[in-house]
């Protein structure tokens, strides 16, 4: 039995949960292979919405293996906090979470470097979720930090110890102190908890279970445009974000890989700095904000919001060799009377271009819009594919014949309902 990957194309939030936990149920593992308490999975479950940072979404199934990969960054405040908040539901997790040895664990002077680094670059912000990410997977690559299976190690106050003292001479050159005395106890005993739950070498467990002809879904976390290669850099998150990262982020061979989740909006957002090629800064973009209540799940900042982008989703669908896209909250554009599509930008001097340019180049550059019929209808209530607005089937089919990846999902409501699958 094969892995499958799911992965976000554009910024992030691109509803990555919602479409995990109506695929989970099929999968015998679900497991996270890269990122941290950065990511924010909104998931509805028997009525209650559950925001899951760290823990896979598979979680509300007994029957699913739930692993924490290698490739992720895991705070272990926020990981009891999490299972705290699951526990208080009814969800027992005891026996179907497991977490890598080998993940990075974020340490508080991580946080505190986040936010010192941040406040460094004046003007010139990543817009960090200051959650420690860049400065843990600094670590990591750096061959300094340290990891989930050392808090099982007798000397493990002392690595810490060590750690701080590197981190207050970094903090130091920016003449900051770290600050991180208040935070210090709830860090050491989330750690005697983490103790407490299965930690072991979870390359073995999921080969093991791949073997067995188990079936695995990789759950992505951000998105393709915010990867540490091939988004835009610098402003990025610190990981590889696209399927390649499933491999190294979980120990699984790439010749495992079958099926590759492209999840999209049908319009587009982003949190942070960064390029951002069709925003908009007018009342359109207002109302795509109110109407699809784009406000980050982990930080609750407002995000960007604009039309959706062909050249940058081309890009993701290349680097991802994705199998099949799912259009998320098509209903958020039910009130429009047209719609745009970016099919590719032109340059001052008329040159066009239908890939992504590189960052200072992008600056340049101004997306050709192509101006689609918008459906003035409710799709909510819409449960038959088929039944769709003629004005919605020709703009999806349009997006198919520019992506050349069919859309097999288009969400129209946040109701599990509201999934519709397409043949
Ligand atoms: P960081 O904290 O170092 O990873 O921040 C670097 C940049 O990456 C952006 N970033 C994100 N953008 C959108 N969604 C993110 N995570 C959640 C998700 C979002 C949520 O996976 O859906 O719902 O809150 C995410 N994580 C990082 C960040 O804004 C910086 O631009
Ligand atoms: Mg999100």
């Amino acid at each position: 039995m094969p892995v499958d990957v799911l992965v976000g194309l554009q910024w992030g939030d691109e509803g990555k949960g919602k479409i995990v936990d109506v695929l989970a149920p099929t999968y015998d593992v679900v497991a996270r292979f890269q990122g941290g308490p950065n990511a924010g999975h909104t998931l509805f479950f028997d009525g209650v919405k559950h925001v899951l940072h760290q823990v896979p979404s598979g979680i509300f199934h007994p029957h699913i293996i739930n692993v924490v990969g290698n490739g992720v960054v895991l705070d272990p405040v926020v990981f009891r906090q999490e299972l705290q908040k699951l526990t208080d539901r009814g969800i027992d997790w005891g026996k179907n979470l497991f977490i890598s040895r080998k993940a990075q664990l974020i340490l508080p002077s991580h946080r505190a470097l986040d936010r010192i680094s941040e406040e460094a670059r004046g003007g010139d912000k990543i817009g960090s979720t200051l959650k420690g990410i860049g400065p843990t997977y600094q670590d990591k690559i750096g061959r300094t930090g340290l990891r989930v299976g050392d808090v099982l190690l007798p000397d493990f106050r002392q690595r810490y110890q060590d750690a701080v003292a590197r981190h207050a001479t970094l903090a130091a050159f920016h003449n900051k102190e770290l600050e991180i005395e208040p935070f210090e106890a709830d860090f050491f005993s989330a750690v005697e908890f983490l103790r407490t739950l299965q930690v072991v070498d979870t390359e073995y467990l999921l080969n093991d279970h791949l073997k067995q002809g188990k079936s695995i879904l990789a759950e992505g976390a951000q998105g393709s445009m915010l990867d540490i290669d091939f988004g835009t850099y610098p402003f990025v998150t610190s990981s590889s974000t696209i399927v390649a990262g499933a491999c190294t982020g979980l120990g699984i061979a790439p010749r495992h890989i079958d099926k590759v989740y492209g999840i999209s909006k049908a319009y587009c957002t982003r949190v942070g700095s960064g390029p951002f090629p069709t925003e908009l800064h007018d009342e359109v973009g207002e109302q795509i904000r109110a109407a699809g209540r784009e406000f980050g799940a982990t930080t609750g900042r407002p995000r960007r919001c604009g039309w959706i982008d062909l050249p940058a989703l081309r890009y993701s669908i290349m680097l991802n060799g994705v199998t099949e896209i799912h259009l998320m909250k098509a209903d958020v554009l039910d009130e429009f009377e047209e719609i745009q599509v970016c099919t590719h930008y032109r340059a001052a001097d008329g040159t066009e271009t239908d890939q992504l340019p590189d960052y200072a180049t992008l600056q340049t550059m101004t997306p050709v819009y192509k101006t689609m019929a918008g459906w003035r209808t409710s799709l909510p209530a819409i449960t038959d594919p088929a039944k769709l607005p003629q004005e919605l089937q020709t703009y999806l089919e349009f997006l198919e014949e520019h992506l050349q990846v069919p859309i097999r999902i288009v969400s129209v409501g946040p109701d599990r309902v509201s999934t519709l699958h397409r043949g």
